[in-house]
C-alpha cells in the first residue's frame, strides 16, 4: 500500500512524529522490530505517554497510520524518517548499531525518488559518512536518484508547551535538492523549518543544544558545592540571578544528570573531535562535575546523619523520587541509581517512594506508600527527584532529617530545622 511517510523506530521520538504527520494529512507507516508495539499501535493502544490511545485509534481507524515489522513496506513509502536510539557503547564511544541496521533496511528497499531523513542525535558526519555510502551501495545516487537529509529530533517527553508541531525543525540536506525534498515531508506538519547548509550543521546544532545544557548544569552544580563551603544558599543565588531579564538562563543544581540525552549526546562530539586531535574540554569537565554529583550527595547525606549522631551503616534512608527528572517515570541514567548503590555499599537500609516508578527491579525495591509512619521511621529522608505529586508538607513536619537535593521544599516555602538543602 502506497504511503507518504515511513517512520523507522516507533519509540518516544518516532511515534509522536508519526502521529503529527498523520494528523497533518499524511499516510504514515511505522516500522519497528518490536512486534508487540506494532500490534498495540494497530489496536490503537498507545505505549508512549505523550500519545493518547484515543488519538492513535482515530488515526489508525481512518487508515492514516499503521504499524509493521515488515521492512519491505518501506518501498511503498515516498519518504523514510529514521528515529532510532543512539546510545554510548562500553567505552563511552558512539554506538551506531541501531542507525546502521535501520539504514541497511532502508538500503534494501531503496528506490528512485525516495527521501530519507535521519532524525537520531549523532556526531557531525554521520549522515554523509555512514548513511550515504550504505544507501548508495545499490548504485542509486543521493541528490539525483534519491534524497538524503538530517533533521535532529527535539522531542521533550512530557512537555506540552512545545510539541512536534510547534518546535522549529532544523534541516540540512546532502544537496540543495535533498533539503528541498526533505523539507516538503514536514511542510504543514511542523510550523517552522530552519534550513541549514549541510547535514553536519544540523547534527552539530542538536549537540550544541544539549551540550549547552550539560555545561550550564555542571556550572551550577560546581557552584552548589562551593556555596556549601561558603555557607551561602545556592538556591537563593540562582533565584536572584534568574531575575536578570536578559543574558542569563536558569539552571538548577541537582544530584546529577539523568535521561537519554544529556549524559550521552555530548560524548558523541567528544569522540568525533578526537579525529581532529581536538579535546572538548568543556564537555569533559562538565561530565566530570555532573558525574561526581551522586557521590558528593552521598557525602552530604552522611553529614546529615552524622549531625544526628548516626552513621550511614544501619541508617534507614527513605528516598523520595528516583526518576531522572520531575513528573516522569523514566529511569534512564537516573542519578538515584548510583546514590542508592553507594549508600548500600556503606551499609544503609534503603527504601524509596516515587509516584511514577512502581519498582526498581535492578535494585530489588518497590515504591513504598508515603505515609506518616514511613516518614517517621526513616533516619533521613532524601529528595532526589522533586515530583509534584508528593506531600512535602507532611514530609517536613514528620521527618527527623530531610536532605532536599532539588529544593522541592524551599520552592514550596517549607522550612525547618530538620531540613537541609543541596
Ligand atoms: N537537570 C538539572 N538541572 C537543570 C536542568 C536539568 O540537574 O537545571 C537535570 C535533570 O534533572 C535531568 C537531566 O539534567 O536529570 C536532564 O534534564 P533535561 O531537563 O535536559 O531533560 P531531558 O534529558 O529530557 O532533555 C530533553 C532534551 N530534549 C531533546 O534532546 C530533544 C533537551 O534538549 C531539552 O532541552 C530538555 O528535554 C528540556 O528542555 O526539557
Amino acid at each position: 500500500m502506497q504511503r507518504d511517510v515511513a517512520v523507522v523506530g516507533a519509540g518516544y521520538v518516532g511515534l509522536p512524529l508519526a502521529v503529527r504527520l498523520a494528523e497533518a494529512g499524511r499516510t504514515v507507516v511505522c516500522l519497528d522490530p518490536d512486534a508487540s508495539k506494532m500490534e498495540r499501535l494497530n489496536a490503537g493502544d498507545s505505549y508512549i505517554e505523550d500519545v493518547t490511545s484515543a488519538d492513535l485509534a482515530r488515526l489508525v481507524n481512518d487508515g492514516k497510520l499503521a504499524g509493521t515489522t515488515d521492512e519491505t513496506e518501506l518501498r511503498d513509502a515516498d519518504a523514510i524518517l529514521i528515529c532510532v536510539p543512539t546510545p554510548l557503547a562500553e567505552h563511552r564511544e558512539p554506538d551506531l548499531g541501531a542507525v546502521r541496521s535501520a539504514t541497511a533496511a532502508v538500503a534494501r528497499n531503496l528506490r528512485k525518488g525516495h527521501t530519507v531523513v535521519l532524525e537520531s542525535t549523532t556526531y557531525p558526519g554521520t549522515t554523509r559518512d555512514v548513511l550515504q555510502p550504505m544507501l548508495e551501495e545499490g548504485g542509486l545516487r543521493a541528490g539525483t536518484d534519491f534524497f538524503l537529509a538530517m533533521s535532529p529530533e527535539r522531542i521533550d517527553p512530557g512537555r506540552t508547551d512545545f510539541t512536534v508541531h510547534t518546535t522549529p525543525k532544523v534541516m540540512g540536506g546532502i544537496t540543495p535538492a535533498c533539503a528541498e525534498h526533505a523539507a516538503a515531508v514536514y511542510q504543514g506538519a511542523v510550523d517552522t523549518i530552519v534550513r541549514v547548509s549541510s547535514p553536519e550543521a544540523a547534527e552539530l546544532a542538536k549537540l550544541l543544544e544539549n551540550i549547552f545544557r550539560t555545561v550550564n548544569i555542571a556550572l551550577v552544580n560546581e557552584l552548589a558545592m562551593l556555596c556549601d563551603k561558603m555557607e551561602i544558599d545556592v538556591w537563593e543565588v540562582v533565584d536572584a540571578a534568574a531575575t536578570k531579564p536578559f543574558g542569563f538562563m536558569r539552571f538548577e543544581p541537582g544530584p546529577g544528570l539523568g535521561g537519554h540525552c544529556l549524559p550521552i549526546d555530548p560524548f558523541y562530539l567528544t569522540w568525533k573531535a578526537r579525529e581532529h586531535e581536538f579535546s572538548t574540554e568543556f564537555i569533559e569537565l562538565a561530565g566530570k562535575v555532573n558525574g561526581n554529583m551522586p557521590s558528593y550527595c552521598v557525602d552530604r547525606i552522611a553529614r546529615v546523619l552524622n549531625d544526628a549522631s548516626k552513621s550511614v551503616r544501619g541508617a534507614k534512608i527513605l528516598v523520595l523520587g528516583v526518576a531522572y527528572k520531575n513528573d516522569v517515570g523514566d529511569m534512564r541514567e537516573s542519578p538515584a541509581l548510583p546514590i542508592i548503590e553507594l549508600l548500600r555499599e556503606r551499609g544503609a537500609v534503603l527504601s524509596y517512594h516515587d509516584p511514577h516508578v512502581a519498582s526498581m527491579p535492578e535494585l530489588g525495591l518497590d515504591s513504598v506508600a508515603l505515609d506518616v509512619a514511613t516518614v517517621q521511621q526513616a533516619d533521613a529522608v532524601v529528595i532526589i527527584t522533586g515530583h509534584n505529586a508528593v506531600d512535602y508538607e507532611m514530609v517536613v513536619r514528620e521527618s527527623r532529617s530531610v536532605l532536599d537535593l532539588r529544593n522541592a521544599t524551599g520552592r514550596r516555602g517549607l522550612e525547618g530545622d530538620n531540613v537541609r538543602r543541596l
